[in-house]
This record gives structure tokens, C-alpha cells and sequence, in this order.
């Protein structure tokens, strides 16, 4: 084991060992979670995450991903994998790696690499990823790795956020979905609400979340980008096309005109991704559960909550989140407050 293997086993170790004395809550079908800094992690993903943002050494180059859970970190990896490595691997080319592998392998979380340190070392399997390597995180802003956030650092953070309602959706889904003992075993969405409003949400409070990525993308806004789910389902291409720009590649006049940013969403869509056979038949996860990619796929829709939540748990959830924002300046339907940041700066 060389140094700076021995300083990530020892950092896992660390964060093991205070796991048990942190305030706990013991979600009903997910795993139990410990709060951090302010956040809730899952707790088998506390020592992970914060290891890996006292020992990983960013490249200037490095992209991060980062997410609340469910809103739609899939999608963001395939997006950017294929935005990154287009030179490589053509959009329309059938044999994509996106067409061959999920795309939680082809991005690995950073949490996941740490997480399965002691049976693939981290360091040289980091050292390993060709540039720009593009990683994903779930961890909050204050908790990404100092060689990423520092204001000196140069790699690219790229943040997508949802209506945490659809998040909320999405959610309780997919613990029906991975849970070993079954759906049946998973609460109704009530408690999912619930645990979103009282701030015990994996990785959040979502607010905290949202409004930590948001201050640092208005203050570093070529560093930080901040997306949303619902524009790039709105606007696919050009979303995509802002994404390129930002992360330094953007498309040239003679992409744009063959439709390659098309090309990129296209490859990208649920339907698409959804038939590939690691999505469909591969398998995800160490730890807390192993369970089908499947999983990660169902309906990608604005507005789903309508179908799940009682229109009381809905403003319910609405109210607290947009009073919790209120204070960052962030406003879930203000747009325009996203297009134009720097109108936000008096108010952060
Ligand atoms: P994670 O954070 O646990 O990795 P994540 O990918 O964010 O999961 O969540 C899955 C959601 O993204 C699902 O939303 P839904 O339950 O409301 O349907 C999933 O359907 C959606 N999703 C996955 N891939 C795509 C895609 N290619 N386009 C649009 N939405 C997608």
C-alpha cells in the first residue's frame, strides 16, 4: 500500500469510527442516515464522501457532477459523457459506450470509488481515468473536496437541481423498486413527504443543497454551472449546448449544423438509454443493496407528483422549500433569477 493509499484507508476509517456518535434517523426503507456539517448522509455513504473530500487531489481538468439524489443524475452522466467524449465517440455511432455500460460506470460517483477502496484501490483507479475524467458527487457544496471547491481550483462543477416534489416521487419509487423486502415494506409517500420537510432527505436538507450550489455558481459562475432538470427537458439541445460551452468544448458551427447536440440528446433519452441492456438487465450497487439499473429509469416527467401527492402535502412541501430559499435568494419559479445571477448578488 503506498501513502496516499494508506491516508484514504485511513480517512474511511476515521469517518467509520464517528458514524455511530452523529445524530441519527432511521428512515422507513432507505438506509438509516447520519447528519454531517448541517446534511444527512445515508450513513453508509458518510465516510465515502468525506474521505474523499479530505484526500482526493483534483486535476484542473476534472468535471463534477453533483445532484440531490433523483434529480436526475443518470441523465446529467450520460449528458456529459457523451458531451466530453464526442470526439472519441461519435453521438450516432452504435457502438457508444453508452449503448454498452451504464452510465453509473462510465461516471463513477466519487462516494463509490471510495466506498469500494479496500477492494480496488482509489488512487491509481482515479489515476487511471483518462481526461477530462467527469465524477459525480451527491454531497453538498461544503462537502465536495477542497481541491475542487477552493477558489483557486479550476475543475468544472456542474450542478443539476428538480422540483423536489418529482424528486420526492422519484424517491419513494425507487426505494419500492430496490428494496429487498419489497415495496410493500416501503411506507406510503406521506413519510417521504415528511422527511423532506423536516430537512432529513439524503445528502439535503434539499434548500441547503440547492442554495449552497447556487451562491457558489453566482459567485464562480465559469467554475459552477447550475441546471435544471426541468430545462433540460424543456430545451434539450440548447441546454446541452450551454453545458459544452461551459465545460470548454464547445460545439464548433459545423457541429451545430450536422446536428450533433441533437445527436447527444437523442442518444441520451430515457427511451434510449432505458433499452440498453446494462440498463435494463445490469446490476448496481455495494452495500446498503445490490439492485437492477432498471431502477434508475422510469418516467422522466415534469409534474409527476400530481399523480402521488395529495395537493395539501404539495403545498405543504412547496411552502417550506420556497421559505427555506427565500433566505438564499433562490426561488424555485423565479427563472429568470437563474438565466441572470448576478441579479441575485445583493441579495446572497
Ligand atoms: P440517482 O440520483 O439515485 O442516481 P437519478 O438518476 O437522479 O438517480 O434519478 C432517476 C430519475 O431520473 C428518474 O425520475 P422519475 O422517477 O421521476 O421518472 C428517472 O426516470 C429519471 N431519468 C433517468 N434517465 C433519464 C433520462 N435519460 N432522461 C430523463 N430522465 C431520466
Amino acid at each position: 500500500m503506498d501513502a496516499s493509499e494508506d491516508s484514504t484507508a485511513s480517512a474511511i476509517a476515521k469517518y467509520e469510527a464517528l458514524a455511530p456518535s452523529l445524530p441519527c434517523f432511521d428512515s422507513n426503507g432507505g438506509a438509516t442516515r447520519r447528519k454531517h456539517g448541517g446534511f444527512w448522509y445515508p450513513e453508509h455513504l458518510l465516510a465515502p464522501t468525506l474521505a474523499a473530500r479530505d484526500t482526493f487531489a483534483a486535476r484542473p481538468t476534472d468535471v463534477i457532477l453533483a445532484t440531490m439524489p433523483k434529480a436526475g443524475t443518470t441523465w446529467l452522466k450520460a449528458l456529459a459523457f457523451a458531451v466530453t467524449r464526442r470526439r472519441l465517440h461519435a453521438p450516432d455511432d452504435p457502438r457508444h459506450p453508452l449503448l454498452g455500460a451504464s452510465p453509473h460506470d462510465l461516471v463513477p460517483f466519487l462516494h463509490t470509488v471510495y466506498e469500494e477502496h479496500r477492494a480496488v484501490p482509489a488512487g491509481p483507479r482515479l489515476d487511471a481515468m483518462p481526461a477530462p475524467r467527469v465524477l459525480a458527487v451527491h454531497a453538498p457544496f461544503s462537502a465536495l473536496p477542497a481541491s475542487v471547491s477552493v477558489p483557486g481550483s479550476k475543475c468544472r462543477v456542474v450542478y443539476l437541481c428538480r422540483d423536489p416534489k418529482d424528486a420526492v416521487v422519484s424517491f419513494w419509487h425507487y426505494l419500492r423498486k430496490i428494496n429487498p423486502a419489497g415495496p410493500g415494506s416501503v411506507g406510503p409517500i406521506s413519510q417521504v413527504v415528511d422527511q423532506c420537510c423536516d430537512g432529513v432527505w439524503p445528502f439535503g436538507p434539499v434548500w441547503d443543497h440547492m442554495a449552497e450550489y447556487w451562491r457558489a455558481s453566482v459567485e464562480r459562475p465559469e467554475k459552477v454551472m447550475f441546471l435544471r432538470y426541468e430545462d433540460l427537458k424543456q430545451d434539450g439541445a440548447g441546454t446541452v449546448g450551454r453545458l459544452a460551452a461551459f465545460l470548454g468544448c464547445p460545439f464548433t458551427d459545423e457541429e451545430a449544423a450536422r446536428g450533433v447536440p441533437e445527436a447527444v440528446v437523442a442518444l441520451c433519452s430515457m427511451d434510449r438509454l432505458r433499452s440498453v441492456h446494462a440498463n435494463r438487465d445490469g446490476v448496481h450497487g455495494v452495500g446498503f443493496t445490490v439492485f437492477n439499473n432498471s431502477a434508475f429509469f422510469r418516467k422522466g416527467d415534469i409534474g409527476d407528483w400530481k399523480e402521488h401527492m395529495t395537493p395539501e402535502m404539495a403545498r405543504r412541501l412547496d411552502d417550506v422549500v420556497e421559505e427555506e430559499l427565500r433566505e438564499s435568494g433562490y426561488l424555485l419559479d423565479d427563472h429568470q433569477k437563474l438565466i441572470d445571477g448576478s441579479s441575485l448578488h445583493g441579495l446572497l
